[in-house]
């Protein structure tokens, strides 16, 4: 019998939300709940993808009666091309997200604002590239790493030079089965023209374009995004920080940092710290500052600065209802439109900051690299004069929080590793732990859990009691995104969630010292999971597929979920989905991305919508990938 620890439940959490949502209702607002029970039915036609609006002869809705489009398109080339096209959004959104991050990379200078923080993952980027370093200022050789990654997203020829990371078994077989992205705008690019009124047709070949563009993105823009935000900020180390609604301060000025850009989040964290910005603070009478963040920009800060995580997704408009939020500024992905209305029955100030985000009821302030520093102390301000505003007979914080252990990219986890290593047998600086760990049983594998929650299921209950059975069975979890703060909020991410293990995990966890839930970042992020992967692979010398490592997005919602989905399969991972892809009208379709992909690069997708049997199919999975190596 597991002792019973004081975590927070998914009840009390749920409890929350229905308090905060009858506040909304008190403020004439409404919420996601609201609008999902107006939309509820979901159009049948969309939520299967075999309605067509690509062209103006259009829209086309394939029925029985009518099993073709007016072209003659069939349920299986609309649905094929529609899930290209999410794909192709999903990586361009990372991707011009990373693109945005080698902008600012060529922006850094000595004197900041955006300097360099980790110059050794420099010296390795640099290394892998051919660019001098030895002897160079470190900003030119940075300046000549930004422009030749600036080059891999419109290149002419030749494909993403990241794939030389891959094993080498995968690298051929990406080029075998040409598969092996190009230019990361070339992907982007002819995804949209194969799927485009009257091209590919046939849904094999938009299948397989879907894993390449997404390819594209986990590894060429997310892994480019990834670097260079170590590089600029500092790769994350492991540190302690708090999560969920009751992080905000009735005494402080409330300021939560949301979306994904991190040179936007970094400036803000940098400038609320200042003397200057604290005293301004004190001579209003105000006791702090509290800054915090939501989405994946929370686990970009809480990884390389402790700052804690308010919440994740399908919590953004419950920090505003709680009525003490002083500033919500965001930059790009995963923002509610809502909050513009909503911050207006509020005295929540609401700042957009990039042109890929305009949203109406925002104030649009946008951030460039040379005014960075002082765009970010005038929000501070601006933050510190609203707090006046707030309405105290409106305020209501929950109070729900857990710590949590954050931080633990690929080198913070060989680290940890080697600090129980025993230097005369076991080599240093590698995985071999772990995969002696899992070959000897006392780990039964990993699942890289990840998404976005979502309210066609109970929201965070799937991620939760998921990992909560992945960890009772011995499986190691690693997590990025909203899975991550879903984690967090229920305490699986703190060190004591060791007692919720079975003994060989909790074994594993005492002796390193880590949480059994290893946090590695936002959504851009997974990049670093293939990297993981790939090394295990390769230290274990078998293929990729063999090894007991699967992929779960339980509550996945965007179409970055799509891209990443794709890149993970191709990378050879099996990927556990709890939520349908909009292809359910085309059996063709449906037998591609389960069965069709493991042709193609030996995984698929497993779907299904219930997160008990979700959950025993990943076991499941790992145990059939354990007895096939014999172990
Ligand atoms: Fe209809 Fe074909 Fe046009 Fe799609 S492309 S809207 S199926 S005519
Ligand atoms: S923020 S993509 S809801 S994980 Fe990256 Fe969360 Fe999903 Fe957005």
């Amino acid at each position: 019998m597991k002792p019973e620890l004081n975590f927070t439940t998914i009840e009390q959490m749920e409890a929350d939300t229905a308090k905060l949502h009858e506040l909304a209702c008190e403020a004439c607002t409404e919420t996601w709940a609201d609008r999902n029970e107006k939309q509820t039915p979901h159009c049948k036609f969309g939520e299967e993808g075999i309605c067509c609006r690509i062209c103006s002869m259009g829209p086309c809705r394939i029925t029985a009666k009518a099993p073709r489009g007016i072209c003659g398109a069939d349920a299986h080339t609309i649905a094929g091309r529609h899930y290209l096209r999410m794909a192709a959004a999903g990586s361009a959104a990372h991707s011009d997200h990373a693109r945005e991050i080698a902008h600012t990379l060529l922006a850094t200078k000595p004197e900041g604002p955006y300097i360099i923080r980790d110059e050794a993952k420099l010296k390795r980027v640099a290394t892998e590239w051919d660019i001098a370093f030895e002897d160079r200022d470190v900003y030119d050789v940075a300046h000549d790493v930004a422009l030749f990654a600036l080059n891999e997203f419109g290149k002419p020829f030749g494909t993403q030079v990241l794939l030389k990371r891959a094993t080498k078994e995968r690298q051929e077989l990406w080029e075998r089965e040409e598969i092996a992205p190009r230019a990361i705008d070339r992907e982007i690019s002819s995804s949209l023209h194969m799927s485009h009124m009257g091209n590919t047709a046939d849904a094999e070949v938009l299948v397989r374009q879907s894993l390449r563009v997404g390819m594209a993105d986990g590894w060429g823009g997310s892994m480019i995004g990834t670097d260079f935000t170590d590089i600029m900020f500092g790769t994350p180390t492991a540190r302690d920080t708090e999560g969920n609604l009751g992080v905000l301060e009735k005494d402080m000025v409330n300021i939560v940092v949301h979306g994904h850009d991190p040179a936007f989040s970094e400036m803000v964290v940098t400038v609320a710290d200042l003397p200057e910005l604290q005293s301004y603070c004190k001579s209003k009478g105000i006791k702090g500052i509290n800054l915090v963040g939501l989405c994946c920009t929370a686990n970009e800060v809480a990884m390389r600065h402790g700052v804690r995580m308010v919440g994740n997704f399908l919590q953004q408009e419950n920090v505003v209802l709680t009525g003490v939020v002083d500033m919500m500024c965001v930059d790009v992905q995963c923002i509610f439109p809502s909050l513009g209305p909503l911050t207006e029955c509020f005295h929540t100030r609401f700042v957009t900051t990039s042109p890929i985000c305009r949203i109406p009821g925002s104030e649009y302030i946008k951030f460039v690299p040379e005014t960075a520093l002082e765009q970010a102390k005038q929000i501070v301000k601006d933050a510190i004069d609203n707090f006046a505003n707030r309405d105290e007979s409106r305020a209501w914080i929950p109070t729900s929080k857990e710590n949590a252990t954050v931080g633990y990219p690929n080198e913070q986890i060989i680290k940890e590793l080697d600090g129980v290593t025993n230097s005369h047998v076991e080599e240093r600086g590698s995985y071999r732990p772990v995969i002696d760990a899992i070959k000897s049983g006392v780990l039964r594998g990993a699942v890289a859990m990840v998404g976005c929650n979502n309210p066609k299921v109970r929201p965070d209950y799937s991620h939760i009691e998921i990992m909560r059975r992945l960890l009772e069975h011995d499986i190691l979890v690693i997590t990025t995104g909203c899975a991550a703060q879903a984690a967090t909020k229920a305490g699986l991410m703190s060190k004591a969630a060791k007692e919720v293990c079975g003994d060989g995990l909790k074994r594993v966890c005492t002796l390193v010292g880590i949480p059994p839930i290893l946090h590695m970042g936002a959504c851009v992020d997974i990049s670093r999971m293939m990297l993981l992967a790939s090394d295990i692979a390769e230290q274990w010398e078998v293929p990729i597929t063999s090894i007991p490592v699967v992929g779960c997005a339980p509550e996945w919602m965007s179409e970055k979920a799509v891209a990443i989905a794709n890149y993970v399969v191709a990378t050879g991972i099996d990927t556990y989905l709890g939520i349908e892809p909009q292809v359910k009208g085309s059996e063709q379709m449906m037998q591609l991305i389960t069965e069709g992909t493991r042709k193609i690069s030996g995984a698929g997708y497993n779907i299904n919508t219930d997160p008990d049997e979700l959950v025993q199919a990943i076991i499941a999975g790992i145990e059939k990938k354990r007895d096939l190596l014999g172990i």
